[in-house]
């Protein structure tokens, strides 16, 4: 028993990019609480609120103006499967937080989807060049069932984070649970920690 034991943790930590009991996943798997919603690009927006009501409003056609990053990343799921070098496009959300009123106690922020999925993230996560707001995949249109039109990317933290179909960020001057941080995923979710639920 040791022996298997210790052969398992030697190729386990062979890849230095795999995050501790994540395992190497070379397909894209799709990850859903629901439907895939459809989004009409005509009326689509995606905006930050605040507590007083709209900071920004973006339109499609407004969000594809604005330059893109082409980003590559490595991504993890808290089902365990961690995909290397994926290949997204996306505007900043440094670009985007960066034109709208912040107040300072305005420091987490809940994101809302199409189909009513939600998850927090602290403020300071989604600066410095951490994450964007996502349209293209593998140089191409981000496909439906992996978030299209638009969704977060926040490769740094599971996947979970990274809301499919998102609409719009809620400015809070307090930390509220999304949809799968209150049925037990972990609050923040930083994969080399291996926080992937309550407590751990
Ligand atoms: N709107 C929305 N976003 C979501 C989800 C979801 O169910 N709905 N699932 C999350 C989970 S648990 C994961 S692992 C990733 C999966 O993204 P993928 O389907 O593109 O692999 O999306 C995240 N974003
Ligand atoms: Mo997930």
């Amino acid at each position: 028993m040791a022996i298997v034991s210790r052969g398992f943790r030697g190729r386990r930590t062979e890849d230095p990019r795999l995050p501790p009991g994540q395992y190497l996943e070379r397909g894209f798997p799709v990850l859903s609480a629901g439907p895939t919603p459809r989004a009409d690009l005509d009326t689509w927006t995606f905006s930050i609120r605040g507590a007083d009501g709209e900071r920004g409003s973006w339109t499609w056609r407004e969000l594809q103006a604005l330059p893109a990053d082409d980003i590559v990343r490595d991504i993890h799921c808290v089902t365990r499967w961690t995909k290397l070098d994926s290949h997204w496009r996306g505007v900043s959300l440094d670009r985007l937080l960066d034109a709208v009123r912040i107040e300072p106690d305005e420091q987490y922020v809940l994101a809302h989807c199409d189909g009513g999925y939600t998850t927090n993230v602290p403020l300071a996560d989604l600066r410095g060049g951490q994450a964007w707001i996502a349209y293209g995949y593998d140089g191409g249109a981000l496909p439906p069932e992996h978030g299209g039109p638009a969704r977060l990317l926040i490769p740094h933290l599971y996947f979970w984070k990274s809301a499919k179909w998102i609409r719009s960020l809620q400015l809070l001057d307090h930390d509220v649970a999304g949809f799968w941080e209150r049925l037990g995923y972990h609050e923040y979710g930083d994969p080399w920690k291996e926080q992937r639920y309550w407590g751990d």
